[in-house]
């Protein structure tokens, strides 16, 4: 595989962009070798500097659920863009995709646009904390929820733990206001709540934890965190920035009937333009500025191309099919995934749900981070080389997801399958 433009890209960049990324993981530090610096991408594919192409299953991590360079999503961003680009002032458009948001999920009554999900769920948490006078919030170990301050924190030692920071920057006086708790270990939910339920004003989940790779919720786990909110008085949050439109057109809280209080969107919202939102009922959604007293704002926030974007994408996958077609998809490379593993000898476990999926290098079950961390590194290491030698684009990291897109057709799908096979048989030799 060609890489001397990448690389020579790649030595450019790093002069003036930190480590030549706008984003630490595409840099390949957790896989090595020198990123592909992408050129253009069309359908189920990219292309490189080198002239590679490989096909996506990253896909923007998440948005491009159509596939890349959608006509129809790229007609819609034309219109707009042929009207100006950004006015700063309200559009008839936020309202479009605002009322397919609050038809489509069932905890969103109202909606605020922002530009990025970490502004979403920094935004959540401080409505949450405003609506309940608390300050406290829960997390849990390996879910990510953007790189606010109060959000990057790893687990202290102890039980129900207060969190300390996870890098530089971040006051210990904001980590310590988290509290962090195993995913999927009801008993932890629990002793997390007999210690601080009063004190919490949220508790803050991915209904699908996509960030230690993926791992769906066990029965009952999202239904205690339901309950003991309830209990509590604190608000459920579902962090739907991945699962939004991903997993189902209405989340994960229509596929599983557990309703937050409130929820986070990005990533397929903005059908690869930088739009997010938060969202839930209206008398917490009315405690936000300017009806409320609870500040939140941003400059391109409802950006009119970023709303066309959007809306062109929600349109699509609003007819029916969608996400049974997503869903075959995925279960087809989960499925193929694991039986080329088994064929390899090579302990391995799989999990599909909608348009995304994951593994492990793990004979499973994988349930929580611990679990996760214990996955073969060496192994997905290898798996990730072969597969991109041979034009196969994955996330560059074991703990990331697998997205297929409405792009991605049979013929794409069986040749991603044997070129694992391939790469299988190399990860058998190791280890
Ligand atoms: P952004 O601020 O990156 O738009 O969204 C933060 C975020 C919030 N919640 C969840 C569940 C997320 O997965 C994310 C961001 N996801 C990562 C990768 N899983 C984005 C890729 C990156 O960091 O470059």
């Amino acid at each position: 595989m060609k890489t001397e433009k990448s690389k020579r890209l790649l030595r450019r960049a790093r002069r003036s962009i930190p480590g030549g990324v706008n984003s630490p993981v595409r840099a390949f530090g957790s896989v090595g070798g020198t990123p592909p610096f992408i050129a253009r991408a069309e359908g189920c594919r990219i292309f490189d500097a080198d002239g590679n192409s490989f096909i996506d299953y990253v896909g923007s991590w998440g948005p491009m659920i159509l596939g890349h360079a959608n006509p129809a999503v790229l007609r819609a961003i034309e219109r707009a863009m042929k009207r100006g680009t950004s006015y700063g002032a309200p559009t008839a458009l936020e309202i479009e995709l605002a009322e397919r948001i609050c038809a489509a999920v069932p905890s969103v009554e109202k909606v605020r646009m922002v530009s990025s999900g970490t502004e979403a769920t920094m935004s959540a948490l401080r409505l949450a904390r405003g609506a309940t006078g608390r300050d406290r919030i829960l997390k849990f170990e390996g879910c990510y929820h953007g790189h606010a301050d109060g959000l990057l924190v790893n687990a202290g030692s102890g039980l129900a733990t207060l969190g300390i920071p996870s890098s530089p920057g971040v006051p210990a006086a904001y980590a310590k206001l988290t509290v962090q708790a195993k995913y999927n270990d009801l008993g932890a939910v629990d002793r997390a709540f007999d210690r601080w339920g009063r004190d919490l004003a949220a508790v803050i989940v991915e209904p699908f934890a996509g960030n230690m790779g993926f791992v769906p919720p066990i029965p009952g786990f999202l239904e205690s965190l339901r309950r003991r909110c309830d209990r509590a008085g604190a608000l459920l949050i579902f962090d739907e920035v991945i699962t939004g439109f991903r997993v189902a057109y209405g989340g994960a809280q229509q596929l599983l009937g557990v309703t937050p209080d409130l929820t986070c969107l990005g990533k397929v919202l903005g059908g690869g333009l930088p739009a997010a939102a938060y969202g839930g009922r209206r008398e917490l959604m009315d405690q936000m500025a300017p009806d409320g007293p609870i500040y939140q704002a941003g400059t391109l926030s409802g950006n009119p191309l970023a709303m066309a974007a959007g809306a062109a994408t929600l349109r699509r996958l609003a007819r029916s099919g969608s996400y049974e077609a997503l869903g075959r998809k995925s279960r087809l490379l989960a499925e193929g995934l694991q039986q080329r593993a088994d064929a390899a000898g090579v302990p391995f476990t799989t999990a599909a749900v909608g348009g995304v999926l994951g593994f492990f290098f793990h004979p499973g079950p994988v349930r929580n981070f611990d679990e996760a961390k214990q996955a073969h590194e060496g192994r997905f290491r290898t798996f990730f080389h072969s597969m991109l030698e041979q034009g196969f684009y994955l996330a560059p990291s074991a703990y990331e997801c697998v997205f297929v897109s409405l792009a991605h057709r049979r013929a794409e799908l069986d040749a991603t399958l044997a070129a694992a096979e391939v790469a299988m048989a190399r990860c058998a030799r190791i280890r």
